[in-house]
């Protein structure tokens, strides 16, 4: 049955083939869900309403395939693509899951090992490029450490860096349309991983050779396995003008990435996020990379897909309704957001050690006694959260 928060491609609704394809095993137990083939999972997000799919060279073509098998895979999968509109707007590297890469990928202690992950990397961006993507994202899982000495940060930094400067070099040489975008993670799989947040990887980014190829690939549970407030992240992100993609999904504060469905978890820093995305003017995909819980079958896999989608409709219909809610309207102007917008000193500096009123005149314990009037524009926004209004 389809409603109004049914999705249509022009929401831009896309999916890890490795999401609805995660089969569930954990570090404590076994699959408990056959393999789902990749043509299956373009045909049944696309009968949901998606855009379309991403994928990890691995998730498609099996570590190790030969060139024959690896044609083959890329063939029928590109049929799928093509039978049902679905577009891929992004891909990325898997340089985390065989042994290999155990120490990490660029920033492995083994040259050679680094190498390795940068081939691999390369023959994967060509394979996305004929693919139509246009983000490449790099989530470095293994680039970090369990104790101290066993990883010259400093050192594996000027790594990371080289890797990057490379691979721009290698997508401007080709004449490439492809930008890159860092995916922080604190911790998970390894104790520590480097770039943890999107402020690490933002400042990382700075020091790059092609700075303007680089953005980020924030993801909610990430940011919120640190602490760190999901929707403020982002917002610095949309400022420094590197929103280039965006991992969606639900986290329950401090702990293991659990990447539940959107809108599970922290339901109200999703409303933020939703409301900043539909009004910051970011038109990249919404990306979903979530896990279906472990307990389902194939029904909750697709249960989960759908209501990702769902959750992130009703979340933008929530968010539209308090933003054009008059009384919201009147609030904003009580806690003064108009003041915020305006430049502390458009007048200039000389203009502002001139001034008296700033100053000399000026009230401390006046401007104190202000109320800020948060508190009822906080419960508006829950109000309009639980469609209370
Ligand atoms: C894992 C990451 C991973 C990246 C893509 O925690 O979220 O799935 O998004 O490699
Ligand atoms: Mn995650
Ligand atoms: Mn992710």
């Amino acid at each position: 049955m389809s409603d109004r928060y049914t999705p249509t491609p022009e929401d831009k609704f896309t999916f890890g083939l490795w999401t609805v394809g995660w089969q569930g095993a954990d570090p404590f137990g076994t699959a408990t869900r056959p393999a789902l083939d990749p043509v299956e999972s373009v045909e049944r997000l696309a009968a949901l309403g998606a855009h379309g799919v991403t994928f990890h060279d691995d998730d498609l073509i099996p570590f190790g395939s030969s060139d024959a098998e690896r044609e083959a895979a890329v063939k029928r999968f590109r049929a799928a693509l093509d039978r049902t509109g679905m577009k891929v707007p992004m891909a990325t590297t898997n340089l985390f899951a065989h042994p290999v890469f155990k120490d990490g990928a660029f920033t492995a202690n083994d040259r050679d090992v680094r190498r390795y992950a940068l081939r691999k990397t390369i023959r994967n961006i060509d394979l996305a490029v004929e693919l139509g993507a246009t983000v490449y994202v790099a989530w470095g899982g293994r680039e970090g450490a369990e104790s101290g000495a066993a990883k010259d940060v400093r050192v594996a930094l000027d790594r990371m860096k080289e890797a990057f400067d490379l691979l721009g070099q290698y997508v401007t040489e080709q004449g490439y349309s492809l930008r890159f975008a860092v995916e922080p993670k604190p911790n998970e799989p390894r104790g520590d991983i480097l770039l943890p947040t999107i402020g690490h990887a933002l400042a990382f980014i700075e020091r790059l050779e092609r700075p303007e190829l680089v953005g980020v690939n924030p993801e909610t549970g990430h940011e919120q396995m640190a602490g760190l407030n999901f929707p403020h992240g982002i917002a610095q992100a949309l400022w420094a003008g590197k929103l280039f993609h965006i991992d969606l999904n639900g986290q329950c504060g401090i702990k293991y990435d659990q990447d539940l469905r959107f809108g599970a978890g922290d339901l109200r820093q999703a409303f933020w996020l939703v409301d900043l995305l539909e009004t910051a003017g970011y038109e990249g995909p919404r990306h979903f990379d979530f896990k279906p819980v472990r307990t389902d079958g194939a029904d909750g896999v697709w249960e989960s897909a759908k209501n990702c989608m769902r959750n992130y409709l009703i979340l933008k219909e929530r968010a539209a309704a308090f933003r054009a809610d008059p009384e919201v309207r009147e609030a904003l102007r009580a806690s003064r957001l108009h003041e915020l917008a305006r430049p502390t000193a458009e007048d200039g500096l000389a203009s502002l050690l001139a001034d008296t009123t700033a100053y000399e005149e000026f009230d401390p314990a006046a401007a104190a006694e202000r109320s800020m009037a948060f508190e009822r524009l906080d419960q508006l926004a829950l109000d309009h959260l639980l469609a209370t209004r």
